[in-house]
């Protein structure tokens, strides 16, 4: 066993020694940022390791979202999901928009349609759902109501880098889908972010957009952000996406030895995919049901007393933090399903690095509770 201590995830570094010549190569050119070298070859890489024809880097996933909210122009009020990384409601906050909470659906911990629907108001301009965990969302559904209502869909995948159904990459769906390279992430550049457009012409936008609205050296075609990512961030995904799918590969191994494990202790829930997904592994969230002897907070601190750092992701939800709580959509009784599923979950520690016997103190602790 390692002395680091054992927490929710760790990134995965590539031997140090390997991104050597890619230092070299950014000192010989100094050139270290605005669309050098790397970006460009980082861009065609994930294009490609993703199945999608056009996407645009980020400095990170934030910048990326409220970026993608801006390229649309979208106002009023959006519909999204409490249950996620409070960033995904700060973009909208920030960019000036209403969010607007719908409840979760209990089996796949997404936004449920229906409560989508019955959110939707005149000044409904768009939904912003997540992909949480990685898990896809019910994308069928969600299309129907935006096409049914003319509102555009904007995916939070900032955990479904390389998550798959049988058509290909999940960031293919909506008007527009964001990832996060956080060093928390599958696939990481220290921090970094995407967003994968449909075509061409929305990509040249979205890249103007980034770069303070510049068109050439002495055209400012609109009101732009510095949303690039650096040289340095570049190299490192472009090393990064050498390992992806080991690194995957990994993670799948720890989930399967967490469910064999998990799967005969009373009261502790390991939720299923649904069928036909490729999944990166991301995240390992357990419910701590009522017929677990510990509640999951008392889960939560008996694992951090013997060091293992699980995370409760996302508790509290977003609709609970004081810039968010008096909105009306943010009532508890408007959303039990998300309500619920935040006292319950627990993120364990998943990341190519855990070793069988850092697991087996995971799971003697969980299992041998009661
Ligand atoms: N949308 C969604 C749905 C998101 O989940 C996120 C980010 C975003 C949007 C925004 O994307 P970015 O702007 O971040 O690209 C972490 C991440 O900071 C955040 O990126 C991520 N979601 C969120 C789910 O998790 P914290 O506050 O929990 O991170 P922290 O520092 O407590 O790290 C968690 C554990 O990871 C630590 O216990 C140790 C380990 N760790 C962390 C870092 C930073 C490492 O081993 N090495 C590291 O460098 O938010």
């Amino acid at each position: 066993m390692s002395d680091r201590p054992i927490t929710v995830t760790q990134p995965f570094l590539p031997p140090l020694e390997e991104f050597v010549p890619y230092l070299e190569e950014i000192w010989k050119a100094r050139r270290l940022t605005n669309a050098g070298p790397f970006h460009q070859r980082l861009e065609v890489a994930l294009a490609e390791y993703l199945g999608v024809e056009h996407i645009a880097l980020f400095a990170n996933g934030t910048l990326a979202l409220v970026t993608a909210l801006k390229s649309l122009a979208l106002s009023g009020e959006i519909i999204t999901t409490p249950f996620s990384f409070v960033a995904t409601t700060h973009a909208l906050w920030w960019s000036g928009i209403t969010p607007v909470f719908a409840d979760i659906d209990p089996k796949s911990l997404n936004l449920d349609p229906r409560a989508i629907e019955a959110t939707i108001t005149s000044r409904t301009t768009a939904i912003l759902p997540v992909h949480v965990y990685g898990r896809p969302c019910d994308v069928g559904a969600i299309q129907r109501i935006a096409d049914a209502h003319g509102l555009k869909v904007i995916y939070d995948a900032a955990h479904a880098f390389a998550v798959r159904d049988s058509g290909g990459s999940v960031t293919r769906y909506g008007d527009l889908s964001v990832l996060s390279f956080h060093a928390t992430k599958v696939f990481t550049t220290f921090e970094g972010g995407a967003i994968v457009c449909p075509d061409a012409k929305t990509k040249q936008h979205i890249d103007l957009l980034k770069n303070f609205g510049f068109a050439d050296e002495v055209t400012v075609r609109t009101v732009g952000i510095n949303g690039k990512m650096n040289e340095l961030q570049a190299a490192f995904g472009l090393l990064q996406l050498r390992y992806v799918d080991a690194t995957i590969r990994r993670r799948q191994e720890i989930d399967t030895l967490y469910r064999r494990a998990l799967e005969s202790v009373a009261g502790i829930d390991c939720p299923l995919l649904p069928p036909g997904i490729t999944w990166n592994h991301a995240y390992f969230p357990i419910l701590v049901q009522p017929g677990y002897p510990l509640s999951r907070d008392e889960l939560y601190h008996r694992l951090r007393e013997v060091g293992i750092h699980a995370r409760r992701y996302f508790y509290p939800l977003i609709s609970e933090f004081p810039m968010y709580r008096n909105l009306s959509s943010a009532a508890p009784a408007s959303l039990p399903i998300a309500h619920n599923v935040a006292k319950r979950v627990l993120c364990l520690p998943i990341y190519p690095a855990l070793d069988l016997e850092e697991m087996d103190k995971i799971i003697d602790i969980i299992s041998g509770i009661g």
